[in-house]
């Protein structure tokens, strides 16, 4: 198996009896139950109380964990996603439930008005959704979801659907976003990172005019406590970036804020080798994808990586420069196999060291430098540990070898989410629970990880000639 291909492999059939840990079988059913709890029958919810439509990349990494129980509902998840799509190819960040009242969710789908705002940028007219994106994790699920039973998705057609969706997707991200002109994507809002309230996000935004406090109702403080959210200056600022590109008509111009994120690009270049695979099953070369996701992984490197952090920082397009801060989002191109190897190894040593502590002074790597000044363990993005940025770094260490400390993070991630019903996120420290429990990818990020394989997946090349090659 080539190195680009073993990010995306699939895990061999009996990965599950690798490594079980204690109570594995009690875990994965009350893991199970979450998912089924927060199914509405065409997707899966967040979470029931706080998040009751369906979100993009939550949607991605809740299929790569339904796919161990129900490889045909995983199939469905994305699909119902792709539905939404707009004809200039972005996947929306929210798919609204018309069942759902206004009020259980701000900003709700009469702000963002897809289906009029979003006209001339080929928003659909049958569903309403937001206007703005999340990282595209899809096709690196979509293949995933593939392998776990290439028969039930042959016979369904699921790739030949869904193929030339994730392409529109790409071409949108690398056409449209490219507001840096240097081939990265940008976002244009930080909910489309996904990381709300970064500290990364501060002196961008710090530009941007807040919406008045009276002009909006926020929902999330019925769910939450206020101070493990974003404050009300943060949401001012979000309303004022959603409602003025709203009201440009969902135009891609460099206008309030454009950043390029690591993450986000990281995810892309991950879902681009994902989408190389998915074209070889169709009866395509995949050459170009995998050629493209190598020069992305070049510029990523060219703009985003800053020697003396010893990591990956966002760059603010605005101003121009490098923001100054350590978010775990700089973490996750360990997750790149074509990364140069001392890349990855000055990223392990920043994960390992002060500013994250993975290993020594926290059980998860929180959002953000433990000794930045920002910091602040229970505030959403500005600390707190999250189990989908601990499972890309888990596949990360993996990849470039670091068994030892995979190991460690994935039994920490189980145990975490086990004692805390699945929590929305954590302590760093402590793994006290915030936010939701019962939260839809922490619950299928568990389900993956007592699926997946604890030795080195270089290693099993020799033992797993399954369906994974295309
Ligand atoms: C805004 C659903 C989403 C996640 C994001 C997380 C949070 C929304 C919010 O919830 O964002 O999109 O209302 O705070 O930050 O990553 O996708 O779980």
């Amino acid at each position: 198996m080539d190195r680009t291909a073993q990010l995306v492999a699939r895990p061999p059939e009996s990965a599950v009896a690798y490594d079980r840990p204690p109570r594995a079988g009690v875990l994965h059913d009350r893991a199970a139950r979450v998912l089924e709890e927060n199914w509405t029958g065409s997707s899966t919810v967040p979470s029931r109380g706080l998040y009751p439509h369906q979100w993009s990349w939550d949607s991605a990494f809740i299929a790569i964990g339904l796919r161990h129980i129900s490889p045909l509902r995983a199939q469905s998840e994305l699909e119902t996603l792709l539905a939404a799509q707009w004809a200039d190819g972005r996947v929306p960040h929210i798919v609204f439930n018309p069942a759902v009242p206004l009020d259980a969710y701000f900003p709700s789908p009469d702000f963002w008005r897809s289906s009029t705002a979003g006209h001339a940028a080929g928003a659909p007219r049958a569903v309403e959704t937001s206007g703005i994106v999340q990282p595209p994790v899809h096709a690196l699920a979509a293949w995933l979801v593939h392998c776990a039973d290439p028969e039930l998705s042959r016979g369904r057609g699921f790739l030949a659907r869904v193929y030339p969706r994730l392409a529109a997707w790409h071409r949108y991200l690398l056409h449209h976003r490219d507001l840096g002109g240097g081939g990265l994507a940008s976002v244009v809002h930080p909910w489309e990172q996904g990381m709300d309230n970064a500290p990364s996000w501060d002196a961008p935004l710090a530009r941007v005019v807040p919406a008045p406090a009276r002009s909006f109702r926020r929902a999330d403080l019925d769910h939450g406590a206020a101070e493990d959210r974003p404050t009300d200056l943060d949401y001012g600022r979000y309303v004022r970036l959603a409602a003025d590109y709203r009201d440009e008509g969902y135009a891609d111009v460099v206008s309030g804020f454009a950043v390029e994120d690591p993450s986000f690009n990281a995810l892309l270049i991950a879902s681009e080798h994902a989408l190389a695979r998915i074209a070889r099953e169709l009866g395509a070369t995949g050459t170009a994808r995998h050629a493209r996701a190598e020069r992305l992984t070049a510029a990523l490197i060219e703009r985003l990586w800053d020697p003396a952090a010893g990591m990956f920082l966002c760059r603010d397009l605005r101003g121009g420069a490098l923001v100054p801060e350590r978010g775990v989002s700089g973490l996750i191109p360990l997750l790149l196999p074509a990364l140069p190897r001392d890349t990855a190894a000055t990223l392990v040593r920043t994960l390992t060291g002060p500013h994250f502590g993975l290993g020594a002074t926290t059980r998860l790597a929180p959002s953000y430098d433990l000794l930045g000044e920002a910091f602040d363990p229970h505030r959403y993005w500005r600390g707190p540990a999250w189990f989908n940025t601990n499972w890309l770094l888990e596949r990360g260490l993996r990849l470039h070898g670091e068994r030892d400390r995979a190991d460690a993070l994935r039994r920490s991630l189980l145990d975490t989410a086990g004692a805390t019903d699945f929590a929305e996120y954590v302590d760093p420290y402590t793994g006290e629970a915030c936010g939701a429990t019962g939260f839809g990818w922490t619950a299928a990020l568990t389900l993956d990880l007592l699926h997946t394989p604890t030795f080195d997946i270089r290693a099993k090349d020799t033992r797993d000639k399954g369906g994974d090659r295309g």
